[in-house]
């Protein structure tokens, strides 16, 4: 398979961390975000929403949207209960964190990281808020249990473990949150896994002169 990959999203480090857990290898296909490589006609062919990561699969099928790249692979493995009500609660926990992490941990570490947050500090103290509240969740879901799902780590915990452990970066503390701080831990030590989160390039800084598509509306992770 490949993997159209940008090494600063933690979108894409999910897919990195679940290919070496699985112990699939895979071609890496770099997409520079941030020269505008995720919005030319090949890219949009691949996803109509012009982001990263896509999965494409031998066959030439593309798969984009993390979560669902994830879920693809963890087919058949143990990272994908096949019981239904815990597959259910592993996509559950996956449409959480798209839902109330990503958005809010991840854009307020993106805002902070690259200067996007000046000027614009009641928004970014919404996405503080709704993060803490979603931390606060897991906190509490995590609270005598190993694992988001069952008992063994699922794509669940691949999936959560992208932004939760990047939160810091944002100002979000993990100390007061010992069971999320733990369950990172236990992520961390599974057999495979390797965080290659890259830090954000000093291109992608505001006023760093480059090319803007990131300003407003889009986003990176
Ligand atoms: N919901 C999507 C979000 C993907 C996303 O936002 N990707 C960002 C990097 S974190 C991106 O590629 N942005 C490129 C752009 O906006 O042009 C997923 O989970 O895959």
């Amino acid at each position: 398979v490949k993997l159209y990959d940008y090494g600063a999203s933690a979108n894409c480090l999910k897919v990195r961390i679940l290919l070496r857990l699985l112990g699939t290898t895979y071609e890496r296909v770099p997409v520079d975000i941030f020269a505008g490589e995720s919005q030319t006609p090949e890219h949009l062919s691949r996803n109509p929403a012009g982001r990263t990561p896509v999965l494409e699969l031998d066959s030439g099928e593309a798969i984009p949207e993390s979560n669902a790249i994830l879920i693809h692979l963890a087919r058949g493995t143990p990272f994908l209960p096949d019981d239904p009500i815990a597959q259910s609660r592993v996509l559950g926990w996956l449409f959480f964190e798209q839902n109330l992490v990503e958005p809010n941990v991840g854009t307020a570490r993106f805002w902070r990281l690259t200067g996007r947050d000046a000027g614009r500090e009641q928004i970014v103290a919404r996405f503080v808020e709704a993060g803490s509240a979603a931390l606060d969740v897991l906190e509490r879901h995590l609270d005598g249990r190993g694992w988001l799902v069952g008992d063994s780590a699922s794509v669940a915990d691949v999936g959560l473990y992208a932004y939760v452990h990047a939160a810091p970066d944002a100002g979000f503390g993990l100390a007061e949150r010992p069971g999320v701080s733990a369950w990172l831990t236990r992520v961390e030590v599974l057999a495979g896994f390797v965080n290659d989160l890259e830090p954000y390039p000093t291109g992608a800084r505001v006023g760093a002169g480059g090319q803007s598509v990131h300003d407003g509306q889009s986003k990176a992770g």
